[in-house]
């Protein structure tokens, strides 16, 4: 592709040199009285004319078919990756399931995706309600999230350190807050973080822990307890993400429990309610969560 457009680039370039040169010498030989001296050329110029549009179709024929060509070769040499990941579009958050080497089965997060340095990793891309699209332009090309269709992306990230995700295809209202943070790092520290997030939870059960159950379960799973619904994140070890709500605040106490308090304040239209909860137990399902490492 490269030495074809070159070599056009070049025949073009001089071609429009030639003619820009000729016009001037027509003027110089116009202003002369002297017009035969290059209006000779121009019947042979328009008999090549045929030519040219010939070499074009050709030449672009050969381009398409050594592309569908070569495209074809490079979906047929996959490598096969170290790891498979699904990354689902919800309006607005990231559903992240790791493929467990080990075991075969998924470990569930959200929001902040692990990649480990050098290795391919299959990412497999879907929706649950409208069209999104991954996009993390330091560590791969963009790629929409379809709903009821799944889209491969194999991806080797290279250097190592955080970097932002955004959704590409406008999906809602909150469509600006759908981040997505990814943290490259060497495979041993990505492998016990995985392992880390394949645990249960270390959650107490004390007051925090009755008011999740009654006031939040119905939407958000923690693995380890009784019972958990799909229709949120997963908070297994929320405590240990950086952000909260798909990058739209930062992970800390008093965010945490503004979120737990406003979340439509916060994120207008977002799929989580505000749920009135007294002062003590506000409190004390905010420190439950924080307790979530
Ligand atoms: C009706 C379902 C529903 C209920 C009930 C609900 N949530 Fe949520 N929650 C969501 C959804 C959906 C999101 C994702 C919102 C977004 O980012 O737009 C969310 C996000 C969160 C997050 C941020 C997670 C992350 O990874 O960034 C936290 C923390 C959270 N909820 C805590 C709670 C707590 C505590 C309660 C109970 C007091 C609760 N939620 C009740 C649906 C719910
Ligand atoms: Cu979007």
């Amino acid at each position: 592709m490269m030495w074809v457009c070159g070599g056009v680039y070049v025949v073009v370039s001089s071609g429009l040199g030639w003619a820009l040169w000729r016009a001037w010498r027509r003027r110089g030989a116009d202003a002369r009285g002297d017009g035969s001296v290059t209006r000779g050329m121009d019947g042979r110029l328009a008999r090549l004319l045929p030519l040219a549009v010939g070499a074009i179709v050709l030449g672009l024929t050969m381009l398409i078919t050594a592309s569908f060509f070569a495209d074809r070769a490079l979906f047929a040499t996959r490598i096969s990756p170290a790891l498979e990941v699904r990354v689902t579009g919800h309006q607005w958050w990231w559903r992240i399931q790791y493929r467990d080497p080990a075991s075969g089965g998924w470990v569930e997060t959200a929001n902040e995706l692990h990649l480990p340095q050098g290795q391919t990793v299959r990412l497999v891309l879907g929706a649950a309600d409208v069209i999104h699209s991954f996009w993390v332009p330091n560590v791969a090309g963009k790629l929409d999230m379809i709903p009821g269709r799944t889209n491969v992306l194999d991806v080797t990230a290279r250097r190592p350190g955080w970097f932002r995700g955004q959704c590409a295809e406008f999906c809602g209202l909150q469509h600006a807050h759908m981040a997505l943070s990814v943290k490259v790092e060497a495979p041993a520290a990505f492998h016990s973080w995985l392992a880390a997030q394949k645990g249960p939870a270390v959650a107490d059960s004390g007051r925090g822990a009755e008011v999740f159950a009654d006031a939040c379960a119905a939407c958000h799973a923690i693995r380890g307890m009784a019972a958990g619904g799909r229709a949120g994140p997963d908070l297994t070890h929320v405590a240990t993400r950086h952000t909260l709500a798909a990058g739209t605040l930062t992970m800390t106490r008093g965010n945490l429990q503004g979120w737990i308090a406003q979340p439509q304040a916060i994120k207008p239209g977002t799929a989580m309610p505000a749920i009135p909860l007294n002062p003590a137990d506000a409190d004390a399902v905010a420190s439950y969560l924080m307790a979530l490492r």
